[in-house]
């Protein structure tokens, strides 16, 4: 840091300099980001110096982020359901399995291990890391969903989770979750659900999975308000069926407005947490069915233009999300990067990955379309 600050213009003019260095979404087809809706945008900077880490002092932000968690909820097959709003698909996914981890050393449970499929986020990764656990990665069937009999036969008795993945992060398939959490009732283990990036896509799928609270197995979901929610960023959320694995995360706060806290940071944004509330309310069912209908049409036009140009997808798409058999796909890749376009590549099967969020538009389809069969 300088001694003397600079002068409001010349911040300014930084800022502006920065921006338009980074890409901007249109041309992005590898995040699972997107433009906040405007209202979502709005609420964020209402709300900018509001912290949930100190709720008591924010009483109007917490009773928007209980309302958010009530209707993300009651989504997901459970308005009862008791959670907060995290920082993303990460955290979420950490504290269902430290909610879990916890309640087992309690008991006494040493050496203990979790069960994911082998198309599991590297957040999961990070929680072998950070919790000191095993992660027992399952196998996949031909349609790169958990083979279950896989699964079955990692279980063991020190296995204190399953994760099953509704909307994988490199494929968008959705696990068998039905038939997870009858394994998981059977053998009484703790199963969640990584719903990060589908949770706000499958409920509004013509197709109907069973992934949710419905499904009695189920003992905690992610979902990610800053993905196919339409939020600011960072805002994730997660949901557990019982309080008291919640509770399992609390940690005493004395100097707080609150007696404890359970999520795994302190100072949290109530800004993102308000953008959801926001967002889902102005939206509705209804609005979040549109944007999931518009995505899924350009999602159908950009495999059939594919399929056109004698590209298959390497699974007909289940979700927002399209992955297409190209040979020499880094070639590919960089090829289309060339042209201005942000792509990714799978690692296996090694594909061309192509997520449509909502700032893809029809046009945007079409261009893609005609530079892909340019480039190959
Ligand atoms: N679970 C699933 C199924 C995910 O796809 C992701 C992120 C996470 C958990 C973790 O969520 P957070 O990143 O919110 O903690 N999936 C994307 C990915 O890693 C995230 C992403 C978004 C990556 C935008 C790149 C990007 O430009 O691919």
């Amino acid at each position: 840091m300088e001694e003397r600050g600079m002068s409001r213009e010349e911040i300014e003019s930084l800022l502006h300099e920065k921006k338009r260095k980074d890409i901007a979404y249109d041309k992005i087809l590898s995040s699972m980001c997107t433009y906040p809706h405007e209202i979502a945008a709005y609420a964020h900077r209402m709300f900018l110096e509001s912290n949930l880490g100190d709720p008591g002092l924010f009483p109007g932000t917490k009773e928007m982020e209980d309302e958010a968690i009530r209707m993300i909820g009651a989504l997901l097959g459970n308005e009862h359901a008791y959670g907060y709003i995290s920082t993303g698909g990460t955290e979420s996914n950490i504290q269902a399995i430290h909610a879990i981890r916890n309640r087992k050393r309690r008991e006494g449970l040493k050496d203990m291990n979790i069960i994911v499929p082998e198309t599991a986020h590297f957040s999961f990764d990070k929680i072998a890391d950070i919790l000191s656990i095993e992660v027992r990665k399952a196998a996949l069937d031909e349609e790169l969903r958990m083979d279950v009999n896989s699964l079955e036969e990692l279980i063991d008795d020190k296995t204190i989770c399953v994760v099953g993945i509704a909307g994988t992060t490199e494929f968008g398939q959705i696990d068998p979750i039905k038939k997870i959490s009858e394994i998981a009732l059977e053998k009484n283990i703790f199963l969640h659900v990584d719903a990060a990036f589908g949770g706000f896509v499958i409920p509004f799928l013509d197709e109907k999975y069973e992934f949710d609270f419905s499904l009695d197995g189920v003992s905690s979901i992610s979902i990610d308000p800053h993905k196919m929610g339409m939020s600011t960023i960072p805002a994730g959320c997660i949901l557990f069926r019982e309080e008291s694995y919640l509770n399992e995360l609390a940690v005493s706060t004395p100097y707080l407005t609150t007696k404890e806290q359970c999520s795994l940071i302190g100072t949290r944004s109530g800004a993102s947490a308000v953008a959801t509330f926001s967002v889902l309310k102005y939206l509705g069912r209804e609005g979040l069915r549109e944007i999931v209908g518009e995505c899924m049409r350009l999602t159908r036009m950009l495999v059939r233009g594919a399929r056109k140009i004698g590209i298959s997808p390497v699974i007909e798409p289940v979700m927002n999300l399209v992955t297409l058999s190209v040979e020499e796909v880094e070639k590919v890749a960089n090829a289309l990067e060339g042209k201005g376009w942000r792509v990714s590549v799978t690692r296996v099967p090694k594909a061309l990955r192509l997520v449509i969020m909502p700032h893809v538009k029809e046009e945007t389809v079409k261009k893609f379309l005609e530079d892909l069969k340019d480039v190959v």
